[in-house]
């Protein structure tokens, strides 16, 4: 890297102590050198010294009595990325691992998938570390309210639309559009993946697991394959898993694992997301339980080892990093032949770069996750009109929007002289719109 490695350098020193953050701009600006190569006047106006610096960035405290009434206290976060093509676009995390360098790689991410969508949204992200595990319906409501009491004047359907992500699903979704709509007195689009009586959309909730398999059957069938007949690990059980693991299963074919952060289960006969369903949205309980209703599968205590099962496909659609250097080596010994992203940054550095020399089908999160975030863009819409599209009405336009993304990142990784590199070509066809914008839009943040 020559013309980035200052930017890169730079942001590196002002952001210390913050790994996840730094690998996410490590990546996209070693994608983007060619880029500046080609644009000097980007590099002249501070584009790439602009974009890695959020915008804006709040954090606040989250006070709220737990079921003993003992005062708790959390840590909130919003980080406001970039609006250059549309107000701020992103879930909220709740998960005890959050910290400000986790947000902002996923805000700086969000950027780049928010703008491959083709829908006029921003990115940003949020979340606390708070820990909904474990916790009673009444103190996640109250957490949600505390959270919703300081969040509400930072957010609106014109400035910056929040959704769910790990740990953020209907239920919290709905106690924090409950305390909006309360302080704000304004019945709005400000939340996405709202219950349905209440502007929610309909296929958002299977948007981003349906939307990974549109992309990896674009793909697969562009390489001469297909879903059909082959074996499939899925790793995690929450909201991006099940639904991948469903449309993957109705594309033919056979998810033999799932997991959450206590375990994965085998079945060799196909998992049965009936129960997968069952155990995990409704009884919120731990996928162990799996074995209670199909004792001929196997239950394996630590997550780690379901890259050990031999696949043809592996979705990783739990967390960042579940996939390191040696689970990729194993994948590809045993023959793994593709690998599509659901979750946010789930490979290493060091698992992309081993899955790219291998020559196997790679597909980045930013790209192959996006549906979930487009579908959002597409309640924002509904929203607006006061008007609802049927599921098959919004599931259309969802598999078009995949497809389209898949051929634009691959067209763009073409253009660049890297034909095949989703990496590259994802990077380079989310960052182009921006810049462009940013550009045209002069000096201003
Ligand atoms: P959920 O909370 O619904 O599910 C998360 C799943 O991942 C659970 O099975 C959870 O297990 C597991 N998991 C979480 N953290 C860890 C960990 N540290 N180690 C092992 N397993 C873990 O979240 P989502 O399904 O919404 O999100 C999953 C991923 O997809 C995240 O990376 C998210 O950023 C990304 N994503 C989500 C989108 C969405 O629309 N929801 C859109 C695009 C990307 P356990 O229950 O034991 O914690
Ligand atoms: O990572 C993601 O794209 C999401 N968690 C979904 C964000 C959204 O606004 O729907």
């Amino acid at each position: 890297m020559k013309i980035l490695q200052k930017v890169l350098d730079d942001c590196k020193k002002r952001n210390p102590n913050e790994p996840e953050f730094h690998q996410a701009i490590t990546e996209v600006l070693e994608s983007l050198e060619p880029v500046a190569e080609k644009h000097p006047e980007w590099v002249e106006a501070g584009i790439f010294d602009r974009i890695v610096e959020p915008e804006r960035q709040i954090m606040f405290r989250v006070a709220w009595v737990d079921d003993n009434n003992k005062v708790q206290v959390n840590r909130g976060y919003r980080v406001q990325y970039n609006s250059a093509i549309g107000p701020y676009k992103g879930g909220l995390r709740f998960h005890p691992s959050v910290n400000l360098g986790i947000i902002k790689f996923l805000g700086f991410e969000q950027i780049f998938k928010n703008s491959l969508t083709g829908l006029p949204i921003g990115g940003g992200k949020g979340g606390s570390d708070f820990d909904p595990k474990g916790k009673s319906d009444a103190e996640v409501m109250r957490f949600c309210q505390s959270f919703m009491t300081e969040l509400y004047r930072h957010i609106g359907e014109n400035t910056d639309v929040p959704a769910g992500d790990i740990g953020v699903g209907a239920r919290e979704i709905g106690y924090l559009y409950g305390q909006y709509k309360r302080i704000r007195h304004d019945f709005t689009g400000v939340l996405t993946g709202k219950g349905i009586p209440w502007g929610g959309s309909l296929a958002r909730k299977e948007a981003t697991g349906f939307g990974l398999c549109y992309f990896m059957d674009e793909a697969l069938r562009d390489n001469g394959s297909s879903f059909e007949g082959k074996t499939v690990l899925v790793s995690g059980s929450g909201n991006v898993a099940t639904y991948a693991a469903q449309k993957a299963t109705e594309l033919g074919a056979k998810v033999v694992a799932m997991s959450d952060s206590n375990g994965y289960i085998y079945d060799k006969n196909g998992i049965d997301l009936a129960a997968i369903k069952q155990i995990k949205e409704v009884e919120r309980k731990r996928i162990k339980e799996y074995i209670n209703i199909h004792p001929d599968a196997v239950y394996t205590e630590g997550c780690r080892n379901i890259w050990t099962i031999p696949c043809d496909i592996a979705l990783p659609c739990a967390t960042q990093n579940e996939i390191d250097a040696e689970s990729a080596k194993i994948l590809l010994a045993n023959g793994c032949k593709a690998v599509g992203e659901g979750a946010n940054m789930p490979s290493t550095a060091e698992a992309i770069e081993i899955f790219q020399a291998s020559g196997i089908l790679f597909a980045p999160a930013k790209a192959a996750n996006a549906g979930g975030v487009a579908t959002s863009a597409l309640e924002m819409s509904q929203n607006s009109m006061r008007y609802s599209w049927t599921f098959e009405e919004v599931d259309a336009k969802l598999k078009q929007i995949m497809v389209n993304i898949y051929r634009n990142a691959s067209k763009a990784a073409e253009a660049y002289g890297q034909k095949g590199n989703l990496v590259m070509g994802a990077n380079i066809a989310g960052f182009e719109k921006v810049a462009q914008s940013m550009y045209a839009q002069g000096v201003a943040y």
